[in-house]
């Protein structure tokens, strides 16, 4: 595609950030947002230097609205022709029985994963509908699909990730704006330190004996629905490591 400006949710870490170097790559424009802004900085000067691509820095918490609504507002004109959303930030949070969990690590995933995931659609989706077009590709996952024992609310939080994709692939269905889900499985990205409030030793063993899917292997097929011909939509994908059968069903060698 020639180049356009993608806009990309969660970009200092993992999935995000292997986006943003798979579309800089191709020579893309980026929008890179994230709450750590020295990653921010970083990750804008490696690739404007790498790729020769201009970048703009939202430095966002996706989960404050005012904050969504006016830093998109306020972007430069130029910045506010968005050709692709990926709606990436997101996180889990705890993994324990249901009378168990943390009301805070409920809101949390729930403040990020959905009504982030809203707030940013809601600011954006307007600029979209002037234009007449634009790509909005959330990022879902396997347990979007299925529900995995002590997954609940994080599993709860994709399956909303999903019936957002499919209501808002309805509704924008007039305006020429496509809407895809890409649902990964195991991945191996800061995920799983976060989802166990820094435990890197738990969160190792999560990917122990397997290989995993890597940040890079899920930005190369979004890369790849992203720049489908305009006539052609990937409604939704889950791609998987070839040792994950399922959501809970593992191939281990260990
Ligand atoms: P990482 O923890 O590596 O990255 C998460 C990203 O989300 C970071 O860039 C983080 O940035 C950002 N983020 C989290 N909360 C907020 C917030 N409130 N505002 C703005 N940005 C936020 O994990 P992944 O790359 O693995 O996760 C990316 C997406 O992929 C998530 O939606 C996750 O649910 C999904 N996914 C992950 C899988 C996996 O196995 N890893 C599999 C399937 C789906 P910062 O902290 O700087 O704000
Ligand atoms: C992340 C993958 O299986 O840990 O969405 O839920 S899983």
């Amino acid at each position: 595609m020639a180049s356009k400006t993608v806009f990309i949710t969660g970009a200092t870490s993992g999935i995000g950030e292997a986006c943003a170097e798979t579309f800089a790559q191709a020579g893309h424009q980026l929008i890179l947002c994230g709450r750590r802004e020295e990653r921010l900085q970083k990750l804008r000067e490696r690739l404007e230097k790498a790729h020769k691509i201009s970048t703009y820095i939202l430095k966002l918490d996706v989960t404050k609205k005012d904050d969504v609504y006016q830093a998109i507002r306020k972007m430069p004109f130029h910045w506010k022709r968005i050709d692709v959303l990926i709606n990436n930030a997101g996180l889990a949070l705890g993994m324990t029985g249901i009378d168990e969990g943390s009301d805070e690590d409920w809101d949390r995933m729930i403040d990020t994963n959905i009504k982030g995931l809203l707030y940013v659609s809601k600011a954006v989706i307007p600029l979209m509908k002037e234009q007449g077009c634009g790509h909005i590709i959330n990022i879902g996952s396997i347990a979007g699909v299925e529900t995995y024992p002590k997954g609940n609310v994080y599993c709860a939080t994709k399956h909303a990730v999903s019936a957002l994709t499919k209501g808002m692939r309805m509704d924008l269905l007039p305006y020429g704006i496509k809407v895809s889900q890409v649902s990964p499985g195991a991945t191996e990205t800061e995920f799983s330190v976060v989802r166990f409030h820094g435990d890197k030793e738990k969160a190792r063993n999560v990917y122990m004996g397997y290989k995993p899917l890597t940040g890079a292997d899920v930005a190369e097929v979004v890369f790849f629905v992203a720049t489908l011909p305009k006539h052609i939509n990937v409604n939704d994908l889950l791609v998987m490591p070839t040792a994950q059968a399922s959501a809970s069903l593992f191939n281990k060698t260990q």
